[in-house]
């Protein structure tokens, strides 16, 4: 599910700015994302029958490219369209009970912050950890403080066969350290969402990597 390394690309219509979140996703498509999640949040945000026909938009499109489509937060939805994960943070549902009830095959990825909310998370039977933010970021406006790689290291130590993914202000240019750091992958929005190529841009970041594959 995660083969190293992963580019997962993060998206919601609000990291869009004026552009089109579609054709933004279509392009970090056909740049080579490995996972894509809809994680709709903030002013304006959709809801309801118009963040489910988004969301299916977005779903067809991974579809297109067998890349998995995983849903921030939002069980309901997720379980409703049969998106292939869902990924919760710790103010979230909690992750036994997501477990419980989404679909068998369904790849549930937790955000953690300690080796304690890891062990609780992998207990609950997630799939991956999200772990950041490793550097400051501006797309998650309560985001803890950045904390490098040291976490990151902690958790592989303690749980090597769990993957896991850093997130938070990661770009080409300094992704380098979460991957020495162990993660299977690095999870954007904003390198991806803001750059003015994004295909070359999810490449980029995709050739930061430099170690076997
Ligand atoms: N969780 C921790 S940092 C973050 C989330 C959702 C935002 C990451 O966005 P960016 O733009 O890649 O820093
Ligand atoms: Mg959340």
């Amino acid at each position: 599910m995660f083969s190293k390394p992963s580019v997962y690309f993060i998206l919601g219509t609000a990291d869009a700015g004026r552009k089109d979140p579609l054709h933004i996703l279509e392009k970090a498509l056909e740049g080579g994302i490995t996972h894509f999640q809809l994680r709709e949040k903030g002013p304006g945000a959709l809801t309801g029958q118009s963040l489910t026909e988004f969301a299916i938009q977005c779903q067809k499109l991974c579809g297109t490219w067998k890349v998995p489509f995983i849903v921030n937060d939002d069980v309901e939805l997720a379980c409703a369209i049969s998106a292939d994960g869902i990924h919760v943070g710790q103010e979230d549902a909690d992750a036994l009970t997501v477990k419980e009830r989404m679909g068998k095959g369904m790849i549930l990825g937790v955000s953690v912050h300690s080796i304690e909310e890891a062990e609780k998370a992998i207990r609950s039977g997630a799939d991956y950890l999200g772990m950041g933010p490793v550097y400051g970021t501006k797309s998650k406006p309560d985001a803890k403080e950045p904390s490098g790689v040291t976490k990151i290291l902690k958790v592989r130590e303690r749980f090597p066969e769990m993957p896991v993914v850093g997130i938070g202000g990661i770009t080409a240019l300094n992704a380098g350290p979460v991957w020495d750091a162990g993660a299977k992958g690095v999870a954007v929005i904003s390198a991806i969402a803001g750059a003015n190529d994004v295909q070359m841009e999810v490449k980029r970041i995709m050739n930061s990597y430099k170690g076997e594959r």
